[in-house]
């Protein structure tokens, strides 16, 4: 921390480093209708997932109820939600996604 003026009312200190946004994570819930294979799609086309981490990301939410697609900064993850929620309704299916901080289980 660097002192940046000789102000006697006010003192502006400087970081050195830039802040780490807070992230958050896409969770992705399951559900009885929505197919395998539109949720494989899913991680991969709007979370990057190769297609055996799609796959096994898909099998471990249909086994234990919920799973994360991916962890971004706020912005970035509300809209990924957004999105994909979007492409699900348009598809007519029910998946439901969650986006929470990280640090919270
Ligand atoms: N349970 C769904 C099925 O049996 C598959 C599924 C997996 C749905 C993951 C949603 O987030 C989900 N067709």
């Amino acid at each position: 921390m660097t002192r940046r003026d000789d102000s006697p009312l006010t003192q502006t200190l400087e970081r050195s480093e830039t802040a780490r946004p807070r992230l958050f994570r896409v969770l992705l819930l399951n559900d009885d209708y929505t197919p395998m294979d539109f949720v494989v799609m899913v991680l991969r086309r709007y979370f990057r997932q190769d297609d055996a981490q799609a796959r096994a990301i898909m099998l471990s939410v249909h086994q234990k109820g919920q799973g994360v697609a991916g962890v971004y900064t706020r912005e970035v993850a509300e809209s990924k939600a957004a999105q994909v929620t979007a492409h699900a309704r348009q598809e007519e299916y029910p998946l439901e996604l969650s986006v929470e901080p990280e640090g919270e289980s």
